[in-house]
């Protein structure tokens, strides 16, 4: 069966993006540099969703910004091989005391590790919201299936500040009609096919982080 054509949101350049993060599945370890690429890819479908959801993206810009700053983005002469995998930044980080477990450094970057844990909660949600909408039925509202995966994952790490903005911009998603035509533009059988695609890249990728986090003790950063 035939890929999606046309549009320029693409489950399929995430998906791929979060692939690759996982090239060779027995090392259980994550490529920085496509896991980097599957949030771009992420952002670019928040911002076709619209200004309301503008508070989102630029969470999500300034959490990339200090992974790319660590990852010395510009640098181009391979000095930042630390910042190659999750398990080569873990490495780094805490042979250098460079992550705060206790919450009382304040000044500095912030480190890899509890960043990239900011990121890994939201591909839980993730994860869930488009598992869900994937096994959803016409008249299911994708307000109420982004609500409901939230509750379960995020919101646990929110303040309720943060919980009733969540709860005001889920108001304002695209119906599930609007979400699987801006997925596979035509063909609601292929977009849950991407769907289901894009699950299990995602799945892949969080697995392998919460068992590397869980390891070093690191699931609940401040
Ligand atoms: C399509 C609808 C998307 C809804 C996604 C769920 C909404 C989450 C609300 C995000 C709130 C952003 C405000 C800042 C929150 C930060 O306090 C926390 C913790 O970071 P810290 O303060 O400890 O540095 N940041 C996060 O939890 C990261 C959240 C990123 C949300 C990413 C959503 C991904 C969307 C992908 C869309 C396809």
């Amino acid at each position: 069966l035939g890929r999606c054509s046309g549009g320029d949101f693409l489950l399929e350049r995430m998906t791929s993006a979060f692939l690759a993060c996982v090239p060779f599945p027995g090392d259980q370890d994550i490529l920085l540099e496509s896991y980097v690429e599957g949030w771009a890819q992420l952002l670019k479908f928040l911002n076709a969703l619209g200004t309301l959801f503008g508070f989102i993206s630029d969470e999500v810009v300034s959490k990339m910004e200090i992974l790319q700053q660590h990852r010395g983005r510009d640098d181009g002469d391979g000095s930042h091989q630390e910042y190659v995998s999750l398990k080569s930044m873990v490495h780094h980080e805490l042979s250098r005391e460079m992550v705060d477990f206790k919450g009382t450094s304040r000044d500095g970057l912030p480190s890899g590790c509890r960043t990239l844990l900011r990121l890994h909660r939201a591909l839980l949600w993730l994860h869930l919201f488009l598992d869900k909408l994937g096994r959803s039925s016409e008249h299911e509202s994708s307000s109420t299936l982004c609500g409901e995966a939230y509750s379960l994952t995020l919101a646990h790490h929110h303040g309720w500040l943060v919980r009733n903005t969540a709860s005001l911009a889920f108001l304002a998603l695209p119906s599930r009609g609007r979400l699987f035509e801006l997925f596979c533009p035509g063909d609601t059988g292929q977009a849950v096919r991407e769907l289901q695609g894009a699950v299990a890249a995602i799945k892949q990728v969080t697995d392998i982080t919460e068992k590397v986090y869980e390891q070093h003790r690191m699931l609940d950063l401040p």
